[in-house]
């Protein structure tokens, strides 16, 4: 028995693809797992949970069959998702955890997180994110017509492809202290994240402690997951369709 853990599929209407992707991983890894955890930009944005589409359907019936079978769903928040509230989890049987969680699993502290919090030399990102989590803007956001908010998030969307083209790479990247700090705040022995889009396993000296850092893949041509069991703990690549 494992569990998985996956994140930045930015499933959309616009990728069949990957969306076909997530539904044969759920029903031919996910389902024979202790448990799923979904750390943040599942879709590639979320303007409220009354965006009723058939994209939003499909994905929560196919999580809700995961949890009708006893395989307990969880959802972290990403940079494009941070709107997606209970309404939708209910639909989907899945609980949303805090943007810092810890995991203790066979005997390893995990701490989960998507991983913007970590990138704190793009300055602009973080100005950007404390104005888009204030309670308030996100209210009158939410009262606006749906048309209105998918036009501002594709506006959005494109802003920021232009932003990121713009920045350094390594200012898009974790800051390593920032990385310290929070396996250190949580004791933990690893940290998994997303966001970045750089997958890979890395070591990090806290103290005198060797601790890990695994970063998940985005699902552009294939899937990523990091798979925990009583083994170990693996980063895994697979196809969207099974060959
Ligand atoms: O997502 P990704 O990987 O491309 O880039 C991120 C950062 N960009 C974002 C923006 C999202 O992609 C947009 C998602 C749409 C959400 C839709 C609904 C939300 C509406 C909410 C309204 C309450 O997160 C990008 C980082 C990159 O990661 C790497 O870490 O660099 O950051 C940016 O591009 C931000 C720009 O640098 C700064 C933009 C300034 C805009 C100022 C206007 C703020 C006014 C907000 C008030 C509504
Ligand atoms: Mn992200």
């Amino acid at each position: 028995m494992s569990t998985y853990i996956i994140a930045d599929l930015h499933l959309s209407e616009d990728e069949p693809a990957i969306t076909a992707g997530f539904i044969n991983f759920i029903h031919q890894q996910a389902i024979h797992a202790d448990s799923l955890y979904i750390l943040g930009d599942f879709f590639n944005y979320w303007i409220g949970d009354d965006d009723q589409t058939e994209l939003h359907q499909q994905v929560a019936d196919s999580l809700k069959m995961l949890s009708e079978r006893g395989i307990p769903c969880y959802f972290i928040h990403g940079n494009r998702d941070f709107l997606l509230g209970q309404r939708y989890a209910k639909q989907c049987g899945m609980t949303i955890l805090p943007q810092e969680t810890l995991l203790e699993l066979y005997g390893k502290r995990i701490l989960i997180l998507h991983g913007d919090t970590l990138c704190i030399d793009d300055q602009a990102y973080q100005d950007y994110r404390k104005k888009v989590h204030t309670p308030w803007i996100q209210r009158i956001f939410l009262m606006l017509p749906l048309f209105i908010r998918r036009r501002i998030a594709e506006k959005m969307r494109k802003n920021s492809q232009y932003a990121s083209s713009m920045k350094a790479e390594s200012i898009m990247d974790v800051n390593p202290q920032a990385v310290i700090n929070a396996l250190n705040h949580h004791q933990a022995d690893w940290m998994i994240h997303g966001h970045t889009h750089r997958p890979a396993i890395h070591e990090v000296t806290v103290g005198d402690k060797q601790c890990f850092r695994g970063v998940l893949g985005a699902w552009h041509h294939e899937g990523s997951a990091f798979v925990i069991d009583k083994q170990g703990i693996d980063l895994i690549f697979f196809p969207f369709q099974p060959e």
